[in-house]
C-alpha cells in the first residue's frame, strides 16, 4: 500500500520532470542573444533613420552640411545592407514579415538617394524629398515599434527562468522521493531478512540464522538437541499441539540459558544452543541441567504425555582453528551416536571419536568382506548346540552365532555388527552371506552324518523381504541343508513389520519344512500380541527370565507361567542362559522342552560341534526320525 503510493508519486515526479524539461528545451531553442541583437538592430536603424532626419532638416532650413548629410544616408544605406544580408542580423530578419518590410523600406530609401542627390547638386524645393522621407521614416519607426522586442525577450527571460525553477524545484522532489522509497525499501528488506530469521512459532532465530554463523568463540560449546516425541506429538495432535509443545519446550530450554547464550529453532524438532563459556559450570553440568529440564510431563487436552529430548554436545575446544561447520557437524554427531545408543546425551571427545572410527574401520571392513575382498574383518560362526531339556545328551541343534573379530579392534559384537549392517543398507547382503555359509559348513553334517537336528539362524529385519523364501530355497536348501532341518529366529524388534506379512513368509516357508522362532521373547514391546498372532513353532525365552530363578521362588513360578503359556500356544519352548545346574534343574521340573545356554554348551567352532555330535555319549534326530516327523503330522 505504502509503497504503492511511493512508486505512484516518484512515477508522477518523474512525467512532470519530462514534460518540464521538454519545455525548458523549447524554451531554449528561442536564443535570448539573438532576440536581443535583434531588437538592439533595430534601435539602431531607428537612431540612425533620426540622426540623417535632423540632418536632412537642417539641410532643408539651409545651415546643415551636405557632407553630413551624404554620410547620414549612407550610414543608414549600410545599417539596411547589414540587417538584410548579415547573418548577425538574421534572427532580426526572420522575426514576422520583417524581411519583407526591410526590403520594401530598403528600397524606399534608394529611391530616395537621386532626389536626395539632386537637391544636393542644385538646392531647390526640399518638399518633394521631405515627403519620400517622412514615408520612409514612419515606416522606420513602426518597424522598431513592432520589434520592440525587449519586452518580450523579457518575458522569455523569465519563462525560462521560471522553467528551469520548476525543473530544479522538480529534480528535488523526485530526489527526495527516490531518497524515500529507497529508504523504505532498506527498511523493508532488513524488516524482511530478520522477520526470515526468526521462527514465528517460538520467536527464536531459525535455520536461517543457523547458516549465517561464521565462527563462534572456541569457549562456547555448541549443542544440539532434539525433540524425541516430536513425530508422535505431530501426528497425534497436529501441527497445533505440535507448535504449543515447540513453545513450551522453548521456555523450558530457556530456563537454563543465560543472556549470553543463544538459542536457535534449527528445525520443527531440533534446536541448536550456543552456550558460552561460564565460569562456574562445566559442559557436563550444564548438559545436566538441559536434560532435567527437557524431561517433563506435558499436558495436551486431558492427556498427558512424556517428553524427553536427546543432546550432542561440542564442548568447549583448545583447537582455535576448527570451523564453525566442523564443530556443528561434531555436535550434530554425538547427537546422532546419543540417538543410536538410545543415550540422552553424546559429549563430543575421545570417546566418541574413538567409536566413530571404530565404525568406519568396520564398515569398511564389511564393505571388503561382502566384496570379497581382503578385509580387517574375520567375520565367521560359531555353533551353540541346543538340547533337549530332560536329555543333557541329546543335541537337537545349534543355533548359528555370528562372530567378528576386527585385526586392531579386537573382537567386535555381533549386535553391533549387525546394527552397523541394518545401519548402511548391507543387512540382506550380510544375511545372504550368512546363508551361503552356513550352506557350506554344514552340509557335511546333512550329507555324511544323517544328522537330522536343526539348524536355527538369526534374520535381520532387512532380510523379512519377498526374497526370502527364494534365496532360502536357493542359498540354502539347493546348497544341501533340508528344509525341515531350518529354523528362522525372529526377534519381536524385526518383527515390527505387519503381522499378516510375516504369516504369509511363515506359512509360504513351512511349505519348505522350515520352521520359525520368536527370538528373545520377552525383552520387546508387545511381546504377547507376538505370540498370539505370529505362527510360530518355537519361543525361545529370553535369559533374563531364566536370571536368578533358583535364588527367588517367584522368578521361577513366573518363568513356569512363560514355559506353560508356550506349550498352551502349541510352542516348544527353548530356554536361552542356562548357566548353572540349578538353574537347569528347575528349568526341567517347570517342563522347559530346550535348553540353549553357557551350562549346556558355548557356542563354538563347527568342528568342536561335529566332534561333539559324533562323541560317544551324545545322540541326535537322524534324517530318518524327521520324515517321520513330518509324515506324522
Ligand atoms: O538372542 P540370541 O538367542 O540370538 O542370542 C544368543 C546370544 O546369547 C549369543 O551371543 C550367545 O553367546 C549368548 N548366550 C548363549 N547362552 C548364554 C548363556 O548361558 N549366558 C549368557 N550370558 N549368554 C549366552
Ligand atoms: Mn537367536
Amino acid at each position: 500500500m505504502t509503497i504503492g503510493f511511493l512508486f505512484l508519486i516518484v512515477a508522477f515526479l518523474l512525467a512532470a520532470s519530462f514534460y518540464t524539461y521538454l519545455q525548458d528545451r523549447r524554451l531554449q531553442s528561442v536564443s535570448i542573444s539573438a532576440l536581443r541583437m535583434a531588437s538592439w538592430n533595430l534601435a539602431q536603424l531607428g537612431n540612425e533613420a533620426g540622426a540623417l532626419d535632423r540632418e536632412l532638416h537642417l539641410t532643408a532650413a539651409g545651415v546643415g552640411n551636405p557632407d553630413d548629410l551624404a554620410l547620414r544616408y549612407d550610414i543608414l544605406w549600410s545599417r539596411y545592407d547589414y540587417l538584410l544580408t548579415n547573418a548577425e542580423s538574421r534572427a532580426t530578419r526572420d522575426h514576422d514579415d520583417n524581411q519583407a518590410r526591410l526590403e520594401e523600406l530598403f528600397s524606399q530609401l534608394r529611391q530616395l538617394e537621386q532626389p536626395l542627390a539632386a537637391q544636393l547638386a542644385t538646392p531647390g524645393d526640399w518638399k518633394s524629398v521631405l515627403t519620400d522621407w517622412n514615408e520612409q521614416k514612419t515606416g522606420i519607426q513602426r518597424l522598431v515599434i513592432d520589434n520592440f522586442v525587449g519586452n518580450e525577450a523579457n518575458r522569455l527571460v523569465t519563462a525560462v527562468e521560471a522553467s528551469r525553477e520548476r525543473l530544479s524545484n522538480l529534480r528535488i522532489l523526485t530526489l527526495g522521493a527516490l531518497v524515500a522509497v529507497f529508504l523504505y525499501m532498506a527498511l523493508a528488506v532488513s524488516f524482511v531478512r530478520k522477520q526470515a530469521r526468526v521462527d514465528p512459532v517460538t520467536g527464536l532465530p531459525n535455520a536461517l540464522r543457523l547458516h549465517s554463523i561464521r565462527g563462534v568463540d572456541r569457549q562456547t560449546s555448541i549443542i544440539t538437541c532434539e525433540i524425541r516425541e516430536f513425530q508422535l506429538v505431530i501426528s497425534d495432535y497436529g501441527t497445533e499441539g505440535a507448535h504449543r509443545l515447540l513453545r513450551h519446550f522453548t521456555r523450558q530450554l530457556r530456563k537454563q540459558l543465560l543472556s549470553e547464550d543463544e538459542l536457535i529453532h534449527a528445525s520443527q524438532s531440533e534446536f541448536v544452543l550456543l552456550i558460552a563459556h561460564r565460569k562456574s559450570e562445566t559442559v557436563s553440568s550444564i548438559i545436566e541441567g538441559l536434560v532435567d529440564a527437557s524431561n517433563f510431563d506435558w499436558r495436551i487436552g486431558n492427556s498427558v504425555l512424556h517428553i524427553s529430548a536427546t543432546f550432542g554436545v561440542d564442548p568447549e575446544c583448545d583447537d582455535g582453528s576448527l570451523t564453525w561447520d566442523a564443530r556443528h557437524q561434531r555436535a550434530h554427531r554425538a547427537l546422532t551416536q546419543a540417538r543410536l545408543e538410545n543415550r540422552t546425551f553424546y559429549i563430543n571427545g575421545e570417546d566418541l571419536r574413538r567409536r566413530l572410527q571404530e565404525e568406519q574401520k568396520i564398515h569398511a571392513g564389511l564393505l571388503r568382506f561382502l566384496n570379497n575382498e581382503p578385509s580387517s574383518l574375520g567375520l565367521h560362526l560359531v555353533y551353540q548346540p541346543i538340547v533337549s531339556a530332560s536329555n543333557r545328551n541329546y543335541i537337537t541343534g545349534a543355533e548359528v552365532l555370528l562372530r567378528c573379530k576386527e585385526a586392531t579392534l579386537g573382537f567386535v559384537p555381533p549386535n553391533r555388527v549387525v546394527d552397523l549392517c541394518e545401519r548402511f543398507g548391507l543387512g540382506v547382503e550380510l544375511g545372504r552371506w550368512l546363508f551361503r555359509q552356513v550352506a557350506l559348513e554344514t552340509g557335511q553334517l546333512y550329507e555324511g552324518m544323517d544328522f537330522g537336528g536343526s539348524i536355527s539362524l538369526n534374520l535381520n529385519p532387512a532380510m523379512l523381504n519377498s526374497n526370502l523364501v527364494n534365496d532360502i530355497q536357493a542359498l540354502l536348501i539347493d546348497a544341501g541343508v533340508p528344509g525341515n532341518a531350518l529354523c528362522m529366529e525372529i526377534t519381536e524388534d524385526n518383527a515390527a513389520l505387519e503381522f499378516k506379512v510375516i504369516n504369509t513368509l511363515i506359512s509360504r516357508l513351512r511349505e519348505l519344512g522350515v520352521a520359525f522362532a520368536l527370538d528373545d521373547f520377552g525383552t520387546g514391546h508387545s511381546s504377547l500380541e507376538y505370540v498370539r498372532e505370529l505362527k510360530v513353532d518355537r519361543l525361545k525365552i529370553d535369559r533374563c527370565f531364566v536370571d536368578g530363578i533358583e535364588l527367588s521362588n517367584d522368578k521361577a513360578r513366573f518363568l513356569g507361567s512363560i514355559i506353560a503359556m508356550a506349550e498352551q500356544a502349541y510352542m516348544k519352548s527353548v530356554i536361552e542362559g542356562v548357566e548353572n545346574e540349578a538353574q537347569w534343574q528347575l528349568v526341567e521340573k517347570l517342563g522347559g522342552t530346550l535348553i540353549q545356554g553357557y551350562h549346556a554348551h558355548r557356542p563354538m567352532a563347527l568342528n568342536c560341534y561335529i566332534n561333539l555330535l559324533l562323541d560317544a555319549n551324545s545322540s541326535y534326530p537322524t534324517q530318518a526320525m524327521n520324515e517321520q516327523k513330518r509324515y506324522g503330522n
